[in-house]
This record gives C-alpha cells, structure tokens and sequence, in this order.
C-alpha cells in the first residue's frame, strides 16, 4: 500500500520558503512607495501558496533542489496575485475582502490596486527571465508556459467568458471552457514550469501537464463548492459570492454533491496520470488529494 505523505508539513515547510522569497522580491526603499505597499500588501498575504507549491513539488520530484526553482515559483504567486486583485475591482466581482483582509482597492484605491496587479503580473515575467540553472531553451519554455496561462488564451480569456456567463445558464461543457481557463491553465503550467527545471521525456511532460489540468479543474470545483458550503470566516473571502453575482457554477449546474463527485474524479485521474513517471510521486498524490480535501 501506498505511503500516505505529510502533505500538511511539506506544504507548511514550501510555503515558508516561498514566503521567504516573496519578502525579498522587491527592495525596501523602492519607489513609489505606495505602488510598492499595495503590490506587497497583497503579494505577502495569507495565500495557500498552492501553485509555488505545486511548481516545487513537481521540480523536487526529479531531485531539483527547491533553492533552484524559487524564482519560477514567485513568479506563478505574482501573476496569480495580479488575478486576485484584479478579480476583485468593482468592474470585476466587486469584492470586499480577500485572504481574510480588505481587498486591494479598499485599502489602496481602484486606480493604485489596477496598477498594483500590472506591477505584479509583469514583474513575474522579469523574475522569470533572469538567468536559471537550465538550459535556455528550457527557461524560455517556462515564460512561455506562464504567459499563455496567463493570457487570453488562459485566465484573461476564461475571467471574460465567466463575466459574459454571469445570469445565464450553459450546458457542463460550456462550464468547463471557463475554468479550464480562469483556473486550471495556472496550474497546470505550475506543474509544466516545475517539470522544466529537469531533463524528461516528452512522456513525463505530458503526463505533467494532464496531471496539472485534472488538478485544476477539481480546485475550482471545490472552490464553487466551498462558495456555498463554507463561511467567510473560513474563506477569508465572502462566502456565497456566487450566487449573489448569479455566477454560472457546478452547484447550480449540478448540485452539490455531484459537484463534488466530479472533483473527486478529475483527482484520480490526476493521479492515474502520475503512473506514467518513473519515479515515486507520493507529494503529487497528496497535493492532488489536498484540493479536494482542503475546506478553505
Ligand atoms: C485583466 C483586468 C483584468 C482582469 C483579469 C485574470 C483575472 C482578472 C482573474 C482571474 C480569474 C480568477 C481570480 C479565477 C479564480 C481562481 C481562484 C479559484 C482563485 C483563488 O485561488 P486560491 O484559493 O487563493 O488558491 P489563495 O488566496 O489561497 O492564494
């Protein structure tokens, strides 16, 4: 039988070392200092770290030291942060509170919090292209990978179809276009960035990828289900947010149980996906099993 993995402790012992990282990601004295706090002010709050994490995790998988791959992993934080801030604009879900503080343009204003977001989202893209330990064709995969997750392609093309579903219904198809995009695609190049930093088959890459995917579209599963069945307390974010915006979600589509039958299903087939590495994966296992179990 399968060791079960201290999934709880490698998370809390990554997210310090990510955490670590995002501290030191901007000097001190930079200016202006009020672009700085607001990016800051969000960058460094209560995040689960889940993509850092996971970029780390796959690296770590194939012996990469964590060390190494920090810089792929902040930059992953930055730009799904740069998501965050902008989600929560009055133009977007209008949100109050995010990581159980106000959001970004309650603090800072609407103006400041827009260029906080850019400020993160393209300085992700600075961190990533400095010189890595892999070769360049490698690095510049990983910048590839982080901007089509990122852009219209990915989360900008899937946080525009969710706006455009809002107060309409779709078939289960229609739902997993959105978030595979607003959700899954940052993931899934999490786990495709951590896999750059070393030499595998294109087998293994694929296999990373389909893991990241099934991954990604449980997360936002269950992050549908929590809306409903958690507190703001526990969230740090308002819970029932998406029924008051008539979001286009799994629970209204399916209901809640099924909603979360089909998360459990895209996890084991994120770790079916894992059988074709050669290697032991248990940390993946864990992680993968970590989205449908976390209840925040
Ligand atoms: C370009 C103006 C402009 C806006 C784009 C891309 C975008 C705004 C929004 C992305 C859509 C989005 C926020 C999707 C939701 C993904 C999701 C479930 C986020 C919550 O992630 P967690 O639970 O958050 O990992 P923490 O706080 O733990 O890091």
């Amino acid at each position: 039988m399968r060791d079960v993995p201290d999934v709880e402790a490698y998370l809390a012992s990554r997210r310090e070392l990510v955490d670590e990282a995002l501290a030191r990601a901007f000097p001190k004295d930079a200016e202006p200092g009020v672009l700085f706090d607001a990016m800051q002010y969000s960058l460094l709050g209560p995040g689960k770290r889940l993509r850092p994490v996971l970029c780390l995790a796959v690296a770590e998988t194939f012996d990469v030291r964590p060390e190494v791959v920090v810089p792929a992993a902040i930059a992953l934080e930055m730009v799904h942060c740069y998501s965050l801030i902008h989600d929560d604009l009055p133009a977007m879900d209008d949100d109050d509170l995010r990581r159980g503080r106000p959001t970004n343009h309650k603090v800072y204003g609407e103006a400041t919090a827009l260029l906080a977001g850019d400020g993160l989202l393209t300085h992700a893209f600075t961190v990533l292209s400095r010189p890595l330990p892999v070769p360049a064709e490698r690095q510049l995969a990983m910048i590839r990978a982080l901007g089509e997750a990122a852009g219209p392609f990915g989360m900008v093309g899937g946080q525009q179809a969710d706006l455009s579903a809002e107060g309409t219904s779709g078939t289960e198809s229609q739902l997993e276009f959105i978030h595979l995009r607003k959700t899954a695609r940052l993931l899934q190049a999490a786990c495709v960035m951590g896999g750059l930093f070393a030499d595998l088959p294109d087998a293994h890459r694929s296999a990373l990828s389909k893991y990241g995917e099934h991954l990604g579209l449980a997360f936002q599963m269950m992050d549908d289900w929590l809306d409903v069945t958690a507190t703001t307390e526990a969230l740090g974010k308002t819970a029932g947010r998406d029924a008051a915006l008539d979001k286009f979600t799994y629970p209204r589509l399916v209901g809640l149980d099924a909603t979360l039958e089909r998360a459990n299903r895209h996890v084991a087939d994120a770790c079916r996906q894992l059988e074709q590495l050669d290697v032991s994966a248990d940390i993946l296992h864990g992680l993968a099993h970590y989205v449908v179990a976390r209840r925040h």
